[in-house]
């Protein structure tokens, strides 16, 4: 008798879920008069910055996250610009992941407004997959006002090139089996993992559509792409195990900005600093962190951008820490430039690195008083706005920027983790 050795490997139902155009979905629920027309969010128009969301009105001239305001602006003078407000974002993204954690605990956001979900085994609980999903796009769309699309497949690679595929507010499942005749017609730009720099190399090779990737043998892929091949022909046929593993900690946080011109106002490119890092760490502890290292982040009027680190002997929390090993940092860089080229600063941004988990061994007494002083900084913060709180360094900020809801209202700055 001969006995098979069936190698069953669990179906799972993976989704992709991401909001679409997002910061600008979010300015149009603060501003109806947005609505159905193109809008940017990244600056005004001239302003100096990259466009960080344009709407899919805007699209259709070209735009997209990444280009430079002037070059939007000479593509679409009609559009309306807005600065954006980082935090507006930070706090629908938090309410969405919230949603979205009421269905399933196997959750890993990427990002502010996009996530995995592994809802393998959940359908039977909710009805259907597309059910499940249909719920999901309604809540978002009622309690946050925004829409999102949805991608349902067998795998992770699949789901997200379905949501992108139906974007925007769509809901499209790949069904088992269905995988590689759903990519095949695809452009390949459309498979994650291939990004500008790939496209063309492969392009060069007479690969233009990802059923071209599934049909090339994978030596071939592995001669042209390295190791990375492999993984791109196995996206290609639909294949991919990579779970769906919850986020851990974040490694770093960073935030920069622009200035609205370039400048060597020294209380100006202090107090910016001062209060990126107040954020920055107020931010890694709600997340319970600690930073072994600080980062500079500036760039010239020449566009010149250097990136400067200190590493500290203990992890450190609290803003003074934080704030004067970069402003440490700056003094070099300022010393350097007032002996040479004397240019002017364009951005400035500051970073935590290396974060560990807060392990309640910071004893140096001095440390204890700072940390408890930051946390009931934050505390004060979180209730009456960031500005109730202020030291003689960033108070005078209030001159050159807007506040908004208790905190200034820089240009829309990159949060990166
Ligand atoms: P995305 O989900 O990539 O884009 P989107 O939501 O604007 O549009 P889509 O409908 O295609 O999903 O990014 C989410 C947000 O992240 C986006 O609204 C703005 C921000 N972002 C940047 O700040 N810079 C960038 O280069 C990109 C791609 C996004
Ligand atoms: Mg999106």
């Amino acid at each position: 008798m001969r006995t098979h050795v069936l190698m069953v490997h669990a179906m799972r139902t993976i989704f992709h879920i991401d909001l679409d155009a997002f910061f600008v979905a979010v300015e149009r629920t603060l501003d109806p008069s947005l609505n159905g027309i193109p809008v940017v969010v990244g600056g005004l128009p001239g302003g100096r910055g990259v466009v960080a969301c344009a709407s899919y009105e805007a699209r259709k001239y070209g735009l997209h996250a990444g280009i430079s305001l002037g070059q939007a602006y000479r593509l679409c003078p009609h559009a309306q610009y807005i600065p954006g407000c980082f935090d507006h974002y930070l706090e629908v993204s938090r309410r969405f992941l919230g949603i979205l954690g009421e269905y399933t605990p196997f959750m890993q956001s990427m990002g502010l407004d996009e996530a995995y979900l592994d809802m393998t085994g959940f359908e039977s609980l909710y009805g259907s997959a597309e059910g499940i999903a249909a719920v999901m796009k309604r809540r978002v769309r009622e309690e946050l006002r925004v829409t999102a699309s949805v991608g349902i497949a067998t795998s992770r690679v699949v789901a997200k090139v379905a949501s992108d595929a139906c974007k925007p507010d769509g809901l499209l499942r790949v069904p088992p089996g269905q995988e590689a005749a759903f990519l095949a017609p695809r452009p390949i730009r459309e498979l994650p993992g291939i990004g500008e720099k790939t496209e063309p190399v492969l392009k060069r090779h007479g690969l233009n559509i990802i059923g071209d990737l599934a049909r090339t043998p994978p030596t071939t892929l592995r001669r042209i792409l390295g190791a990375w091949g492999d993984v791109v022909w196995r996206s290609s046929q639909g294949l991919d195990d990579t779970e769906v593993a919850p986020a851990g900690d974040p490694k770093s946080i960073s935030r920069v900005t622009t200035f609205g011109e370039d400048t060597m106002d020294l209380p100006l490119i202090r107090g910016t600093l001062r209060y990126l890092g107040e954020r920055v760490c107020a931010e890694m502890r709600t997340h319970g962190m600690a930073a072994r290292a600080a980062v500079l982040h500036l760039r010239w009027d020449d566009f010149t951008t250097i990136t400067r680190h200190r590493t500290f002997p203990r992890p450190v929390r609290s803003d003074e820490a934080v704030y004067e090993a970069v402003e440490g940092l700056l003094s070099r860089e300022l010393a350097v430039e007032a002996r040479g080229r004397r240019r002017k600063v364009r951005l400035i941004g500051v970073g935590v690195g290396q974060l560990v988990r807060e392990i309640g061994q910071l004893t140096l007494l001095g440390e204890e008083r700072e940390d408890r002083l930051a946390k009931a900084v934050d505390a004060i913060r979180e209730k009456y706005g960031y500005v109730a709180v202020q030291k003689g360094l960033t108070h005078h900020l209030r001159e050159s920027f807007p506040e908004e809801r208790g905190k200034y209202l820089l240009r829309t700055s990159a949060l990166s983790r």
